[in-house]
């Protein structure tokens, strides 16, 4: 390896969805020197790291994917309604192999510094390999949720047995059968992976620091004839999702929970229910914004708990949820309430009495020790700003990231810190893309930033910096976005950064939707990049 820095236009942190579609844009559209850097040694980001039994995406297939190119949407068929992890990273690894994007990434290759040189206005960046790239343009493609949170238990160290966090599952997969598993959280990572656990396992006890809904993915494999629809429709359903709130394929229904009768309200519930899915939360366009309205959804829900489960103790821990419906991230499930009926299934309530200790040979809370095998951590992420802020990353006057942001995150739009010249942020705080599907608002996020950096190119402009006064708007309208809503009540919320002691609370992502947010943007390039200093 030479010492000698590798000197680009722009160099893309990640390889996951966001950076992939980056790194195309920039390379192929406009001919820059671009590469992309990966921690991994593959493509997939969030999907490289998830192989957690039961691992799969929220979002339905047949809009879970790039919607650029109507050519690539014809080549590639799904095989389930919501996509497997696996299938996923097949999906991603087909698209860097078609579009030949693999010999301009460098796998095996964490970022651990990037200064921004105020006189040559060029990133210096460096790789934990000691590698050195020196880019006019620094891109963070690093996800939201890749900063595995591993809660600090006392005496994690001593445990005899095996442990690991879901977002840093083994690829040679885990053996659970004949042991006794253990698993902290009941996130929506949890809920996925508990009935398949439970399915193999001698015996699993989950530990639920915090009750949570969850509503029927009733994933299938899809149909011949609904393949064929997709295929017949990719244009439809490109510009459905480019017109929805979240960019989601399905739209939220124009009516209110709280002016529709209860019989009425019940059998729409009922409905969306057998449907299953993320659906589930567009019954009523009053949901997200009216407690009495989130109120029919959260009681509706609690009573599917309680005729689900049969033990009315456990079905009680299970249904006590203290936060409206979605205001946490909404899990869908494959038989999640079930698996409680299972005799190898034990809920263990650590709200009640806490978890203490690990110890040599399992887990101790106030109330009990319960011998174990093996811990899954199922604990989620320090999530937005955990994945930059690993990075030592500094702008001008070597002012640092984890300083400007010390009370919480700041910037524009999203995509821009001020003080950081030349760097863009994909799905980052202040960006909308963890309450949407996320490749939708990824292509939007790039898009964005590669028309802008050809704005550059073409008006030979070497240099663009969000303005603080638009920081300090943005700031505002993403908090006054998440308090029309009632996202900001749930108390416990990786969007607040409550998940990680000592985070400042912050409600981080833009509530007000994407296709606000779209125009928002647009409006920002419409008047001439307002908000950013261009020199
Ligand atoms: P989440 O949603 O952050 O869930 C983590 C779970 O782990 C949650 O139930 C936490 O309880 C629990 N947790 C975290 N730390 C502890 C400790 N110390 N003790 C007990 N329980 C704990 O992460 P997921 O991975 O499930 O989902 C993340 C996102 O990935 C998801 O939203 C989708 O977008 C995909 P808490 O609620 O903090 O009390």
């Amino acid at each position: 390896m030479s010492n000698k820095p590798i000197e680009l236009d722009a160099l893309v942190v990640g390889a996951g969805f966001s950076g992939l579609y980056q790194l195309l844009r920039l390379r192929d559209n406009h001919g820059l020197k671009v590469k992309a850097v990966e921690a991994a040694h593959g493509v997939g980001g969030t999907w490289f790291w998830n192989r957690y039994p039961g691992a799969r995406c929220d979002s339905e297939s047949h809009v879970y994917w790039y919607t650029f190119s109507l050519d690539l949407m014809q080549q590639w068929e799904w095989s389930e309604r919501y996509p497997g992890q696996a299938e996923i990273l097949r999906y991603l690894n087909f698209v860097a192999d078609k579009l030949d994007l693999k010999r301009d990434i460098q796998f095996g290759t964490r970022v651990a510094a990037a200064h921004y040189q105020q006189a040559t206005n060029r990133w210096h960046i460096r790789a934990e390999t000691g590698e050195t790239f020196i880019a006019k343009f620094l891109i963070t493609a690093v996800g939201c949720l890749s900063s595995a949170n591993v809660p600090d238990i006392p005496g994690l160290k001593t445990f005899k047995g095996e442990w690991y966090h879901t977002g840093q599952w083994p690829h040679e997969g885990v053996e659970f059968a004949g042991k006794r598993v253990g698993i902290i959280g009941t996130g929506s990572t949890a809920i996925q992976a508990i009935p398949v656990i439970a399915d193999q396992a001698k015996h699993l006890t989950v530990f639920q620091r915090t009750a949570n809904y969850s509503v029927p993915a009733r994933n299938a494999p899809l149909t011949a004839d609904f393949k064929q629809y997709v295929k017949r429709n990719a244009r439809e359903i490109r510009a459905t999702t480019h017109q929805t709130y979240n960019g989601m394929g399905f739209k939220v229904a124009e009516r209110k929970a709280v002016d529709t009768p209860p019989e009425e309200r019940e059998r729409i519930y009922e409905e969306a229910w057998e449907r299953g899915g993320l659906q589930f939360r567009a019954s009523f366009e009053d949901m997200l914004i009216s407690k009495e309205a989130n109120d029919t959804a959260a009681e509706f829900i609690k009573r599917k708990i309680r005729s689900i489960v049969k033990d009315p103790s456990t079905a009680a821990v299970l249904a006590d949820i203290d936060h409206p419906y979605a205001a946490k991230r909404p899990p869908i499930d494959t038989d999640y309430f079930e698996t409680y009926n299972r005799p190898n299934v034990t809920l263990v309530d650590v709200k009640a009495a806490p978890i203490r200790q690990i110890s040599e040979t399992g887990i101790r809370t106030d109330e009990a020790e319960y011998p174990l095998d093996i811990i899954v951590f199922a604990t989620g992420f320090d999530a937005m700003t955990g994945p930059l802020l690993k990075m030592d990353i500094r702008g001008r006057d070597g002012i640092a990231l984890k300083d400007v942001w010390a009370a919480g995150p700041r910037n524009y739009l999203g995509l821009q810190v001020a003080g950081f010249p030349n760097m863009f942020t994909i799905t980052g705080p202040g960006s909308p893309s963890v309450l949407c599907n996320m490749p939708v608002a990824i292509e939007q996020h790039v898009d964005w930033i590669t028309d802008c950096i050809a704005h550059m190119r073409t008006n030979g402009l070497e240099r663009i910096e969000a303005r603080a006064d638009a920081v300090d708007t943005w700031v505002s309208e993403v908090n006054e976005a998440a308090a029309r809503t009632l996202l900001p009540q749930a108390k416990h919320s990786w969007y607040l950064g409550a998940n990680i002691p000592g985070k400042p609370q912050v409600f981080m992502p833009y509530a007000g939707g994407l296709v606000r947010y779209r125009q928002i943007c647009q409006n920002v390039v419409t008047r001439g990049y307002e908000g950013f200093a261009l020199s």
